[in-house]
């Protein structure tokens, strides 16, 4: 859509906050032809932004999020409605009562840094004197976060919809919708109960009843709607005239998370918001409709009080205050969950035009809103947003059943203290690779990453854990890992070792239109010859980074000249990929990961133990560096590619699933006199981060170009037009305003996990993104963002882990092979 000439009819759904907030970011970019189509009354309309107590507790591990909190924050800070204030910037304290959320709060407090959110951490006196309801013997120490508040959900919407209707828009209350109409695969028009709206976007905002939208647009919205108790007591004596009834509150917003519980003010009245229950998933078809008369608020639920025992008894115990109080009023109210805790942004892979801003909270409100304003208008958000993607979902990811079951237990977690590696537990296993059974006769330790059960080590190599004296770490750092990683890295550097690299996402292209494709979405040349392997990247419009691919030309196909297989990094490239497909049917995208198996066989020993498998010459001249052929070993076809994220001599060796035990078998048995090992991620990720090979999704996203990256290397701004290319004219690696950067610290033993900040002359500059132990190197290193200026070799700068300023060099990366003598021989 040409934003400068045409005004696309937009349909919003649902004018709850998200709807309201959408409205306002939407008009403000000249797209003024908005209604919003809204079943409730204006502007309380039933949904849960209705009754939200509004908390705003910026801080979130995710940066993303943080960003979008932090816009909240201040765009609601700047709204009154009719000289009523929408946030009230009172200050949010989490205090802990444990010494484990102790710890916890000391590393959001460098998350918080990170992401350039001012926090500090208290003693149990100064959370008293913040908070004088609480009982400071009870609390071990707080963050606190002067800029979080208090949002009033249904002004701060109002407020933003009466801008969107002076720009243009219109809100149409008591207006169900009950369709969603295309043609050619395109969204036409909406229908309600009140008649039809043409529309050339629509946008569900409908919170929990998204499914029920999406399901109208033939749509799955992995989302469920779970009720969450919240009460406010008689009033507290101890408040009487602390606050007016205009103010509502003075003192911080207050989380009690080992208890699962929450506070803030009414008044003279507590609130208490409780996850400390069971979870309450609700069936939408239960769910009142607002205009049928009885119930005027649908999201809201009859009170459940033996649900509430436990956490009225803990509130008493934290605010003994609240002793000389009873439970006035509570209900259960509804809102959404999803599988990993993230909102569901973005435009169906079926219908052009539909698109989804659920599962979102108060909190994110304003922050999504812009970022779906700018997607929309400008046809690429500027935060990044691959976390909140509607599209990162493996097809096994949205079953009914796995939807329900990971979002339920993500309400049990909601303020769980949870460790980086940390797997749900259920339902797992889900999917398991071919070798899976040879996996767990060697110890295989699993965790879970896209539904795929992957070994982080195997407890079959403890022996040589046990020579190879691998140094500590601390408590937090030794949570899901072994020293057998450390051997086992040592050992693929030393003989060889077999990777199980099927959870990679591969993607079959072919068709005659192939090459014309690949050309135009990725950056490096790939019209090579066949049997070439390239690493390239997928850019958005604005130069960022979607993804980085390896592209093998493997053609002919069956029938077709053109054959390609890509290693890609997920689902969201399956996606970029289709939506950029051709309209002439001249290329076809298939994903064939599961379909697929391979082991990366990496090793100085790899060619020792693959040549006597095969009559393919796998010599250095015959079979060079980045080079694809097809072979058999032993009994067993494959494709095998010349290349190692782990920085080794040796190939990844594909072949289909039904072969993958005969593979493994076969490897295993040739490479006995090699000593050849499993090994697991733990291991890989050091050896990758030795080697400096970037992670997409961690070390880079969509925010980031190539060179500010260090990957120039793979953009040829000389191979002719490719999506990206204009945003990148005149960038270089020395015009850049922020470099990723390699750091080693000081200590080897002080191993961090990634998103820790980064100072420079005792100020956050930047954030880690990726950290390990390097074995090979002996040394404790990390990769982060920091400004181009504070990003020179040699500098000092320290990292904050768990509240201590751990003393680090920048250094010239890699730090593993840079002249690739191991790799190229
Ligand atoms: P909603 O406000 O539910 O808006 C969706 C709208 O879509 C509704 O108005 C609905 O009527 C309309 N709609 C649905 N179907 C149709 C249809 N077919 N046709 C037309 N219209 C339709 N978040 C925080 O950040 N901080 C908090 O402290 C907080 N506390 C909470 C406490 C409780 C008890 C609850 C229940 C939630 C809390 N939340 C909090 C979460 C927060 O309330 C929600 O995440 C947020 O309000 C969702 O906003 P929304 O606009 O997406 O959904
Ligand atoms: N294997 C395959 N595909 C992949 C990955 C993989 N796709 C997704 C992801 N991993 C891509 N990441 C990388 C990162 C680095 C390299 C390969 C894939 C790599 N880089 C060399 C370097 O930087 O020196 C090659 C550079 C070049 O010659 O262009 O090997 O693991 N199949």
């Amino acid at each position: 859509m040409d934003a400068l000439t045409v005004q696309p009819k937009v349909v919003i759904v649902g004018a709850g906050i998200v709807g309201c907030a959408l409205s306002d970011e939407l008009t403000a970019r000249g797209w003024t032809d908005v209604t919003v189509l809204e079943q409730g009354p204006l502007f309380a309309t039933g949904g849960s932004s209705s009754h939200a107590p509004g908390l705003v507790f910026q801080t979130n591990s995710s940066k993303t999020m943080t960003e979008f909190a932090s816009y909240t924050v201040r765009k609601y800070a700047a709204l009154t409605l009719d000289g009523q204030w929408c946030f009230r910037q009172v200050g949010g304290l989490e205090v802990a009562t444990t010494a484990q959320r102790l710890a916890e709060l000391n590393r959001k407090h460098g998350l918080a840094a990170s992401w350039g959110v001012a926090g500090a951490l208290l003693d149990p006196e100064q959370c008293a004197v913040l908070h004088p309801l609480l009982d400071a013997g009870q609390v071990l120490g707080g963050l606190h976060v002067p800029t979080d508040g208090l949002a009033k959900a249904v002004r701060a919407g109002e407020a933003q919809a009466r801008r969107a209707i002076e720009r243009g828009a219109r809100f149409l209350p008591h207006h169900t919708v009950t369709g969603i109409e295309s043609a050619g695969g395109r969204v036409t028009a909406v229908a309600t109960d009140r008649g039809g709206f043409p529309a050339d976007v629509v946008v569900s905002c409908a919170g929990f009843w998204g499914p029920k939208i999406g399901r109208m647009a033939g749509l799955t919205v992995p989302l469920v709607p779970l009720a969450h108790q919240y009460a406010r007591t008689t009033p507290v004596p101890a408040l009487a005239g602390h606050n007016s009834e205009a103010l509502e509150a003075s003192k911080p917003i207050l989380r009690h998370q080992d208890r699962d519980l929450y506070y803030r003010e009414h008044g003279d009245r507590i609130g208490i918001g409780s996850y400390a229950h069971r979870p309450l998933p609700v069936d939408l078809d239960d769910v009142a409709h607002p205009s049928a008369g009885a119930p005027s608020m649908p999201s809201m639920l009859p009170f459940t009080a033996a649900d509430f025992e436990q956490a009225w008894a803990d509130s008493q115990e934290l605010l003994p205050a609240l002793a000389r109080t009873k439970v006035e009023e509570g209900f259960n109210g509804i809102f959404s969950f999803t599988a990993d805790g993230f909102p569901l942004m973005g435009e169906s892979p079926q219908l052009r035009g539909f698109w989804v801003a659920e599962a979102v909270w108060v909190t994110h409100s304003a922050g999504v809103a812009k970022a779906m304003a700018e997607w929309l208008v400008e046809g690429t958000p500027r935060t990044d947003v691959h976390e909140c993607d509607l599209n990162r979902f493996e097809p096994v990811q949205l079953a009914p059943s796995y939807v329900h079951q990971r979002s339920c237990q993500n309400f049990v977690e909601v303020y769980d203290i949870i460790h980086p590696l940390q797997p749900m537990e259920e339902p797992r296993p889900l999917r398991v690779s071919p070798f899976h059974a040879r996996q767990r006769e060697l110890g295989a330790y699993f965790l879970e990453a896209a539904g795929w059960e992957r070994p982080h080590w195997y407890e079959a190599n403890a022996g040589l854990a046990e020579v190879a004296s691998i140094p500590g770490r601390g408590a937090w750092a030794s949570r899901y890992w072994s020293p057998i990683a450390g051997a086992e890295a040592l050992a693929t550097r030393e003989r060889v070792a077999m990777y199980d690299m099927t959870p990679l996402k591969r993607l079959e292209v072919t068709g005659p239109g192939s090459l014309a494709f690949l050309q135009y979405l990725t950056t490096n040349q790939l019209d090579k010859p066949v049997g070439s392997v390239t690493y390239t990247l997928l850019l958005d419009e604005t130069g960022g980074v979607r993804s980085d691919l390896t592209v093998a030309r493997l053609g002919p196909g069956h029938g077709s000249g053109e054959r390609w297989q890509v290693g890609a990094n997920g689902n969201l490239d399956l996606d970029w990929l289709t939506r950029h497909l051709p309209d002439d049917g001249s290329v076809q995208v298939r994903d064939i990961t599961a379909g697929t198996c391979c082991i990366g066989l990496w090793g100085p020993r790899a060619r020792d133990l693959v040549q006597p498998l095969t009559e393919t010459d796998f010599s250095h001249q015959a079979f060079g560096y980045f080079k694809a052929k097809q072979a058999y070993l032993g009994n067993v076809p494959v494709t095998a590619m010349r290349l190692s994220y782990v920085g080794e001599l040796g190939w990844e060796l594909y072949t289909t699933a039904d072969c993958g035990p005969k593979l493994w078998d076969t490897l295993w048995a040739a490479g006995q006199s090699l000593d050849v090992l499993a090994a697991g991620r733990s291991a890989f990720n050091s050896l990758r981060l030795e080697k400096g090979y970037r992670s997409w999704g961690t070390d880079l996203t969509a925010e980031h170009n190539p060179f500010e990256a260090g990957l120039g290397f793979a953009v040829r701004m000389d191979k002719g037009d490719f999506l990206g290319r204009q945003a990148l004219l005149g960038i270089t690696e020395e015009t850049v305003s922020r470099r990723l950067v390699c750091l080693l610290l000081d200590d080897p033993q002080a191993v961090v996990m990634g998103k820790e900040p980064v100072y420079v002359d005792g100020v956050p500059a930047g954030y880690v993104t990726s950290a390990a132990y390097g074995y090979s190197i002996g040394a404790s290193l990390a990769y982060a963002w920091l400004p181009r200026a504070a990003a020179g070799p040699a500098t000092r700068v320290s990292v904050e882990y768990f509240g201590e300023q751990l003393p680090a060099t920048i250094t010239e990366e890699p730090l593993f092979d840079p002249k690739m003598a191991r790799i190229r021989r």
